[in-house]
């Protein structure tokens, strides 16, 4: 038999120090959020202290931001989350260890906490739903006029880069293009902040146009499916591309590299191969490294393999 007034007692004393333990851990969560909202940080900056929670960099398109955000901010949002139920796992652990052999207080069917953790989660949801459709359809948006035009052709196993705006013909009245070899990586020249769409064939089997910088890839099928997407680029630089669907033996090698180049060299660069001029030459002729500077032919004769 246990003595009833100090059951009551020992039970009120229990539930005033949960009480305080739950604002405890209230206080940490609102503190976080306090502490992002109003040391003003983007949610760029926050995932830069953090290296970006695994995902790469800031990125190179307006497109990139935007998922780079969605990545970080549902990162810090399971983190925030996590932190919660962490708080609660412990306070548990530390509150409710084994004592004696009285039982604790035994509740149940507590009507208001039941509603709070079914139609909290469906919240969470909800928020991560909507900035996952918006984020996404963001990404797929192409506008009716785009700057530029690029085709991306895929083959077993290299690149084709076509440019395919009436105004980019070489002498020869084609479009003008670049097409790698086992011995020469392509380099597909882009304007910095042009809208830029690109068209994506394959010749034979799927292959995927992947560039990590720019946080994106997308698969280039063959028959008539033309994927398409359009991207802004805002930093120059060279970015190195793969392709990123397993296509065949040798798939790995299929390197190209990505430059992009001020709106003003694009121009000096296109004009230079109307006249004729190889993409090396071109990009020789604009002050750019001719080849590719973050990528390299791999030697694709087994006999000549060395060790290394
Ligand atoms: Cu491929």
């Amino acid at each position: 038999m246990f003595a009833r007034g100090s059951g009551a007692s020992s039970a009120r004393a229990r539930n005033r120090r949960g009480l305080v333990g739950a604002r405890i851990v209230g206080l940490g969560v609102t503190a976080l959020g306090a502490v992002m909202a109003l040391s003003g940080c983007s949610v760029g900056s926050i995932g830069s202290a953090f290296r970006g929670f695994g995902w790469p960099e800031y990125g190179i398109s307006d497109k990139s931001h935007r998922m780079y955000n969605l990545w970080v901010a549902s990162v810090l949002a399971a983190l925030v989350v996590g932190v919660f139920v962490w708080g609660l796992i412990f306070w548990c652990v530390i509150r409710y260890r084994k004592r004696g052999e009285e039982l604790p207080l035994q509740t149940r069917f507590n009507l208001p906490i039941e509603l709070l953790y079914t139609v909290l989660p469906f919240l969470i949801i909800a928020v991560l739903f909507y900035y996952t459709a918006t984020t996404q359809t963001y990404v797929d948006k192409i506008s009716k006029n785009p700057d530029v035009k690029v085709e991306v052709v895929a083959f077993k196993w290299n690149w084709e880069f076509r440019y395919i705006d009436s105004t980019a013909q070489g002498p020869d009245g084609q479009a003008i293009s670049t097409i790698g070899a086992s011995d020469y990586v392509p380099v597909l020249v882009v304007p910095t902040h042009k809208s830029i769409l690109f068209y994506e064939t394959s010749k034979d089997v799927i292959h995927s146009f992947w560039v990590p910088d720019l946080l994106f890839k997308r698969d280039v099928f063959p028959g008539n499916v033309e994927n398409k997407f359009q991207m802004t680029i805002d930093k120059e630089g060279s970015y190195v591309g793969r392709c990123a669907e397993l296509c065949g033996a040798y798939h790995a090698y299929m390197n190209f590299e990505m430059r992009a180049v001020t709106p003003e060299n694009y121009d000096r660069f296109l004009a230079a191969r109307k006249q004729g001029m190889s993409t090396p030459e071109a990009l020789k002729s604009i002050g750019e490294s001719p080849f590719a500077t973050k990528t390299h032919p791999f030697n694709t004769d087994p006999t000549k393999r060395s060790a290394s």
